[in-house]
This record gives C-alpha cells, structure tokens and sequence, in this order.
C-alpha cells in the first residue's frame, strides 16, 4: 500500500509551479503509471490526458526502455561530458539528428527544456561573434511565449507572472512579437486558422526599430503550448522564416513540446514545413524516463564556430549531465519504439478523430474556443467573474476524481494524450469533460 498522504510528512518540498499550501492542504499524489494509465495513491486508475507534461509519448513504463537504463546503469553509471565521451552520446546525436529537417544534423545534448533554451540562446550569440557579427546580441521572443524557466528563457518568454519577479534583472535587448491568439478571428479553428498570418510582420517593424545589425536570433514555439495551445495561423511561420533569412537573423523552434510526433510528425519544422536554424527538444526525446533534452544546430553554424576559434575548445558551454548514459540509453530506446511503433503516424492518423472528440465540446456550457492540431487540443472555458482560473481549476480536479488527467493554465483546458491512446480512451478523455463541463458552476 503507498503511504496515505496524511501520514506523508510534506513540509519539506518546496513544489515547482504549484500552490504549494493549498496542494498539502489537498494533496493528489500519483503511485504508479502503466501504459495509458496513471494509479493515484488511494488506487483509483487515472487515463493520461496530458501524457505526463507533455513528455511521455508513447506511453508509461514501456519495457525496452526500462531494459535500456537498467542494463546502462550496470555498465556504465556516468561517464564526463567534458573532453571524454561514451559510444551512446554518438549514436544517440546520430539518431537524434535523422530526426531533424535536412541541415539541422549537429546535436548538443542538455537535461531539460530551459537548458535547451538557453544552450540555443548562446550558440546565436556565438555563431554571430564567429561571423565577425558581435553586435547581434538582442534576442526577440513573443508575447505568451513559454521556453523554460532559466534567466534567458524568462527574457524571451512572454508569460508576465514568470517575468515580473525578476524584471530587474532579465536579459538586456530583448523584444518581442505579438501573440498569435485572437479568438474575435479565429475562435473554433480546425488546425491551422486561417487569420494572422500578417501578425509575423511586427518583425519588420522591430527590425526597422533596432536595425537587424544589432539581432542575434528570433526564438518561437510553433504551436505554443503552455500558454494555452496556440496553433500557428496559415502562412505565419513562413514569414517569420522569411524575414529572418531576409535580414541574416536566425530562428530558433523551441519544439520542447512539439518534437517526437505532437503534430503528427518528428517535428513542427517538418509538419509545416518551415526549416528553422536551431531547434531546441526535450520532454519526448527519452519519453521522459530520464530527464534528457537537445539542440539541434544547421551544420554551417557548428562549422562557423569551430573554424573561428583556435585549437582548443570552440564553444565555453556544456553540462554535467550533458548525455548523460542513463538519459542516452533512454534516448536510444524511445526513439526506437517512435520508429517501431509508428508511433508520430500513429499520431496523424488519429488527429482527425481527436479534433472531432474535441471540438464535441462546442456548445457546452463555458467553451468559448476549441483549437486543436495533431494530438493536442485546448479549450478554453469563460473565466469565473473575479476568479481567473478558478473554473479550469475545479474541472482539472473533477476530472481527476472521476479518472482523467488534463492540464489547465488559465481557463484553458490543455489535452495532449500520449500517443499511443486509443480511440475509446479518446472519447473517456473528452466525455468526462464534457459531464464535468454540464455539472459544474
Ligand atoms: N520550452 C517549451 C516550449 C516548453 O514547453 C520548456 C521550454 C522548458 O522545459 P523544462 O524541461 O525545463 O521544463 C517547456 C516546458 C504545461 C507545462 O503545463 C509545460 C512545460 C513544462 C511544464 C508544464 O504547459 N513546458
Ligand atoms: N555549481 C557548481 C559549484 C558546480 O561545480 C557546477 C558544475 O560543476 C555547477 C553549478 C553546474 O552544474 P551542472 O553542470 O550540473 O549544470
């Protein structure tokens, strides 16, 4: 039997991004996971509506990769990063960048999605200095952008109450773009909505305003998660690609989220099309078993670094952790099953059926958008007068009573199951909510 939390001892862990005296006041603690499902402590089953945050795509305690990080444990617990290396480091960047849109074949491992953000942040800003360019040093973002937790990633995010904290201190020359939501437009967009495009076009006039000279880098989630699930209007990312080949700025796709088959595909860059110069990853990349993340690098940045320096190290940057043996053979081993498996056409194929599951919820009491893409769907509910948030919040916990994990931020409800979910599991998912929505105030 787990502990009950009333004998659990609480007082000591200080929980990320949680409320933390509210939670001990109401604990809701998790025992186990297999497959589709999580087992709460008290044992009631609870279906993944959110694969874990957004990371374990294909399903909980999947064998191989239990096998892959038990036997690497045994052979070789760690191994330096630092001017020693291990065979799995190889073949897991190798594998890594197979994934990759054609040119983005040089990986630099990291052990989360901030570290990624911020390893992505200073290769801009070396790359530039390489080129003779030292003066790009001001990175643009967007407005509700989320890339982690780390001082760059807070300077280029979006999300006020991560930023204001720590206002003083954030990283100098930074701007950002508008945000892409605008449900006047676009409220119950079918994947991409048709409204927007032009929104990429406030690059032009940041670039007029502090002269691309002075740009280093344009960093965008393609669809943005965290905030609310904003899916990219048609066009879009196609403008901000040409406006930023157009004045020699590089754009960065912070797919932390959107990589290992989210969308449909092994990455946002590939299901739209649009080639960015980096891409940051995390979360999918080890199906979460062990924390693991990556960059991968366009090979002419890489070269331009390394054909700059001396003969020494070329770029002052790196991790304890960085492929780490445990977090390769993890790599290793998801990447493995995504192939085996199917698992991002699995994806694809069953994005259709999933709209319609979640766009069922149009008409219920609340919803005032649904918009949704590959396996990842957001509603979003009309706030409680005075209370933002409130309403989403007591869905989140009737949900998890009655056996369904979803996420909520703001008023908006996020659904991004792993992929391995069944079409039955599908309609539990949005039918649970569906009742929930009709009981509640
Ligand atoms: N970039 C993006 C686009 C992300 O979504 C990070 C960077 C940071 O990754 P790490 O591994 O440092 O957390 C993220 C993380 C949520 C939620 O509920 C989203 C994230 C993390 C936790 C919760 O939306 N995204
Ligand atoms: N702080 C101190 C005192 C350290 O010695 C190190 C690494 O050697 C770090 C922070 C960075 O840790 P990590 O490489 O795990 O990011």
């Amino acid at each position: 039997m787990p502990a009950s939390s009333s004998s659990l001892d609480m007082s000591s862990l200080w929980m990320p991004f949680t409320a933390n005296r509210q939670f001990k006041a109401h604990p809701r603690l998790l025992a186990g996971a297999q497959g589709m499902y999580y087992t709460a402590a008290d044992g009631h089953r609870v279906l993944d509506g959110t694969a874990g945050l957004w990371c374990v795509n294909a399903g909980h305690a999947r064998p191989e990769i239990i096998e892959a990080i038990t036997r690497q444990a045994g052979r070789l617990d760690y191994a330096p990063s630092f001017q020693i290396g291990h065979e799995d480091s190889f073949k897991a960047a190798s594998k890594v960048a197979a994934l990759m849109p054609d040119g983005l074949d040089r990986i630099f491992f990291t052990n989360s999605g901030s570290e990624s953000v911020d390893t992505a942040l200073k290769i801009a800003l070396a790359y530039h200095r390489a080129r003779g360019e030292g003066q790009r040093t001001r990175l643009i973002g967007r407005e509700r952008g989320y890339h982690g937790v780390g001082f760059g990633g807070i300077s280029v995010g979006g999300i006020s109450p991560n930023r204001k904290t720590f206002s003083g201190v954030l990283l100098p020359g930074v701007d950002h773009l508008p945000h892409t939501h605008a449900p006047e437009h676009n409220a119950f967009s079918r994947g991409q909505p048709a409204w927007g495009a032009h929104l990429a076009d406030e690059l032009e006039r940041i670039v007029a305003l502090h002269d691309a000279s002075t740009i280093a880098a344009v960093i965008v989630e393609p669809m943005a998660g965290s905030t609310g699930v904003l899916v990219p209007p048609v066009g879009y990312l196609e403008r901000l690609r040409e406006i930023t080949s157009k004045y020699g700025i590089l754009l960065i796709f912070d797919e932390v989220i959107t990589a290992f088959g989210r969308l449909g595909a092994a990455t946002a860059a590939g299901r739209f099309g649009v080639t960015p110069d980096l891409i940051t990853m995390a979360k999918g990349i080890s199906n979460a078993a062990i924390p693991a993340g990556a960059v991968a690098v366009q090979r002419g940045i890489y070269d331009t670094i390394l054909e700059a320096s001396g003969s020494g190290i070329e770029f002052f940057h790196g991790y304890t952790y960085s492929a780490h043996p445990m977090a390769t053979a993890a790599m290793l081993a998801a990447l493995d099953i995504y192939e085996k498996d199917g698992l991002f056409e699995r994806a694809d194929a069953l994005s259709g059926q999933f709209e319609d599951a979640a766009h069922s919820l149009r008409g219920r009491q609340h919803v005032i958008d649904v918009r949704n893409i590959g396996l990842v769907a957001g509603v979003e509910l009309a706030p409680r007068e005075g209370a933002p948030g409130a309403r989403a919040a007591e869905v989140f916990a009737k949900c998890f009573d009655r056996g369904v994990l979803v996420r909520y931020t703001g008023d908006t409800l996020a659904f991004s199951p792993p992929l391995i979910i069944e079409e039955a599991q599908v309609h539990e998912l949005f039918g649970t909510v569906a009742k929930v929505l009709s009981e509640i105030e």
